[in-house]
């Protein structure tokens, strides 16, 4: 792990601990003194990767004031720190209701159900899972009601979508998206309970929170619930405010998808968890989707109607899996457009909360505009799980550095960065940890390789074998391979998102054709290619092509390495000759240099493979060659005639995501590894930082580069080694 990691990590651990109350997590050290619901939940994922029994009793402690009908309330108070926080246990007096936990001070509203998320998080992730089973037993039947709360509750017409009746139940308290059915709530100042807010006494900018007309209708909608003694029914009949939210519908659906898994581990039942996330993502789809703004939005249950206000709630039924694939291209498109800021937008920090084209978008305010962790940690899963990887990474990247640049607050201004709220913040921290250890973590696992597989690569494999050679020309063969890479690349590869399709490509009568042409490779003669240009487009396409071809010829399923030197043994006879895939890339494209792990040369000084070699070395085919994962650059066919465009275009794509951190507040640049590796290909440390200026889009971190280049410090971003599938 780059120490700069570990030193935050070490930070991030230190602001849970700060905030750790004995049993629970409080959200922030003073503007938030209780326990809540979802910011627990988060909490929880954090402390999953490196303390199993806390992140247990977070859960517990919650669960403990969870409501007899199976309501998880959104705080539960700790007696000994009232007197800080509006509105507490005096205002919401839930001992109105029947259902409210005797012994325990709790508020009478839910917010959005994270926790068998977090609990098959914490199952997961525990060294000794078959120690964690009890508690999966014992919280089981807790998630349950809690599930079967929402469905029986909040969704009254059976549609698979539950409703939110206060503002803090969506967790996006302030979101723009709830102006208009608050405008609609008319408060007569006289008859509503006096109260004082105590959220301006922590916050240096009272504009940085909710308004007080905000607050007077927060109070109105607690006043109704009181007046209806908690009664759903009741609440239903008369509350001005039900709503169905993409982001808290969709965090359920996500949350069934865990319950079931959970209930297969316990050896019970998955058949109703997975009902009901089949059940609410269709209607996420489709009630949920509106047409013209190709956005996801809220729909006001009390005017029958989608609330045409786009935020980043919005984007959120990705994480769930509930978009359709077109669904998911538009909102991949909202999402590049400026409206969430483009892909390389300078200075944008991950998605703000709301459209920053509209008029009220405000970059400072609250759930108004500013920069949320968990909505984008959610985000990037989402993003990944319908196979945007390179947004997904370059979300991940901004989420690592806007704590280590501005520390670990509540929220960031979505163009400076600049962190606003509570500093401390519990859940930025928790899922800052969780970046950092999944992407580790998840690295030294996929490094391990099984025996089976070990003994099926003790040989070399030359993967052009075969008998099959009918219908080549032998006159034309790297014309043919050239065009039949390039369809697969049209029909395969993402070159947008960086991914292969490696499953449609397998059955493919475009992969067979490509297999017999590569036979055909035996009687080619590779000196006859002419010109640098071709040179370069024929070895570049053929390497990353012969990596697809063992990928999927192999079956590999999670990682290159999961076949011991994968790169060395994997090979094509060419004429007389026999190329691995490092044999292309350090001794043709590289001018035989030798590779960073190696001792030799890849040819020796009689090696007649030697005149094949292409020098000198343009440091540019680093971010051509695919290797099969997820680090390194996205996939492409490259043609002679534009490929020095092509070869600009691979590094200006390289450099502007997630492979290069600039972080002037540390006055340290993190990059890919394989800028260690190639160190000498770039010309070492001064070319190195050289070539990232040519190519970085964000004005600032040129500049900071070019004034910095001779003290700032370089540190390494371990290789990503997962499939680029
Ligand atoms: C914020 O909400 C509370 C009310 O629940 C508040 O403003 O007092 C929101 O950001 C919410 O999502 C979060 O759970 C809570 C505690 O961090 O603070």
């Amino acid at each position: 792990m780059s120490r700069i990691f570990a030193d935050y990590v070490e930070k991030a651990r230190h602001i849970l601990d700060e905030n750790w109350t004995g049993s629970s997590t409080k959200p922030a050290p003073s503007l938030y003194p209780h326990q809540w619901n979802w910011d627990s939940g988060f909490v929880a994922i954090g402390r999953s990767h490196y303390d199993t029994s806390h992140a247990i009793q977070e859960i517990e402690t919650l669960f403990d004031a969870q409501w007899s009908n199976g309501m998880l309330p959104q705080i539960v108070f700790n007696p000994e720190e009232l007197g800080h926080y509006f509105p507490e246990p005096d205002f919401w007096q839930t001992d109105r209701s029947p259902h409210h936990p005797s012994g325990k001070l709790t508020s009478g509203i839910t917010m959005p159900p994270v926790h068998a998320i977090a609990v098959e998080k914490i199952y997961q992730r525990a060294p000794r899972r078959n120690r964690v089973l009890s508690f999966l037993e014992k919280i089981y039947p807790k998630l349950v009601a809690l599930h079967e709360y929402l469905y029986r509750d909040r969704d009254p017409h059976d549609e698979g979508l539950v409703y939110v009746r206060h503002p803090w139940e969506s967790g996006i308290d302030n979101s723009p998206t709830w102006d208009s059915l608050l405008k609609r709530i008319v408060v007569d100042k006289e008859s509503l309970p006096p109260y004082k807010r105590r959220d301006l006494e922590h916050v240096s900018d009272s504009s940085m929170r909710p308004s007080d007309d905000d607050y007077d209708r927060y109070v109105y909608l607690i006043d109704l619930f009181h007046r209806c003694d908690y009664n759903e029914g009741r609440i239903r009949e008369i509350c001005p405010f039900l709503v169905q939210d993409p982001l808290f519908n969709s965090i359920l659906c996500r949350a069934d998808e865990s319950l079931a898994r959970i209930a297969e581990i316990i050896g019970t039942s998955p058949v109703t968890a997975r009902d009901w996330a089949q059940k609410t993502s269709q209607a996420i789809q489709k009630k949920l989707w509106h047409e013209k703004h190709s956005m996801f939005d809220a729909y006001d249950l009390v005017q029958g109607a989608l609330i045409e206000v786009d935020t980043a709630a919005g984007f959120m039924p990705l994480y769930a899996g509930a978009a359709t694939p077109e669904q998911a291209e538009q909102l991949y498109q909202h999402l590049n457009s400026c409206s969430f800021c483009s892909l390389h937008q300078g200075n944008c920090f991950t998605i703000p909360n709301y459209d920053t084209q509209k008029e009220g978008f405000d970059r400072s305010n609250y759930w108004r505009g500013p920069v949320w962790i968990n909505i984008n940690w959610m985000l990037a899963q989402g993003l990944r799980r319908y196979g945007y990887t390179l947004k997904a990474d370059s979300l991940q990247k901004d989420l690592l550095q806007l704590p280590i640049r501005f520390g670990f607050h509540e929220y960031f201004d979505s163009f400076e960065g600049t962190g606003y709220g509570s500093d401390n913040f519990s859940w930025t921290a928790a899922l800052f940890i969780d970046l950092v250890y999944e992407f580790y973590e998840g690295e030294q696992e996929k490094g391990r390789m099984t025996g089976y597989v070990k003994s099926l690569f003790s040989e070399d494999l030359i993967l052009n074998n075969g008998n099959d050679t009918i219908g080549i020309d032998p006159d034309n063969i790297a014309g043919e391979l050239m065009r039949s890479i390039r369809g697969l690349r049209n029909q395969f590869y993402d070159t947008e998102r960086g991914i292969v399709d490696y499953e449609h490509l397998k059955n493919s009568s475009e992969f067979r054709t490509y297999r017999i042409l590569t036979n055909g490779l035996r009687k080619f003669n590779p000196s006859c290619l002419t010109g640098r240009k071709e040179k370069l487009a024929f070895w570049i396409n053929l390497y990353n092509s012969i990596v697809v071809d063992a990928i999927v010829t192999l079956g590999i399923k999670q990682s290159v390495r999961e076949i011991p030197e994968f790169f060395r043994k994997v090979r094509y006879a060419i004429g007389p000759y026999l190329f691995s895939a490092d044999d292309i890339e350090h001794g043709i494209l590289r001018g035989n240099l030798r590779p960073w792990f190696y001792p030799f040369k890849p040819f020796g000084v009689r090696d007649p493979r030697r005149d094949l070699i292409i020098t000198p070395v343009d440091p540019r085919i680093h971010f051509s060659l695919v290797c099969g994962s997820r680090s390194c650059a996205p996939i492409n066919y490259y043609d002679q005639a534009s490929i020095n465009n092509q070869l600009d275009e691979a590094s200006e794509s390289f450099i502007n995501s997630s492979e290069v951190i600039v972080l002037p507040e540390a006055e340290k640049v993190l990059i890919s590894d394989i800028f260690r590796w190639y160190s000498e290909d770039f010309g070492r440390r001064r070319g190195i930082l050289d070539f990232i200026f040519d190519y970085l889009s964000d004005e600032k971190d040129r500049r900071f580069i070019r004034t910095h280049s001779g003290t700032l410090q370089i540190e390494y971003l371990q290789y990503d080694w997962n499939l680029n599938r």
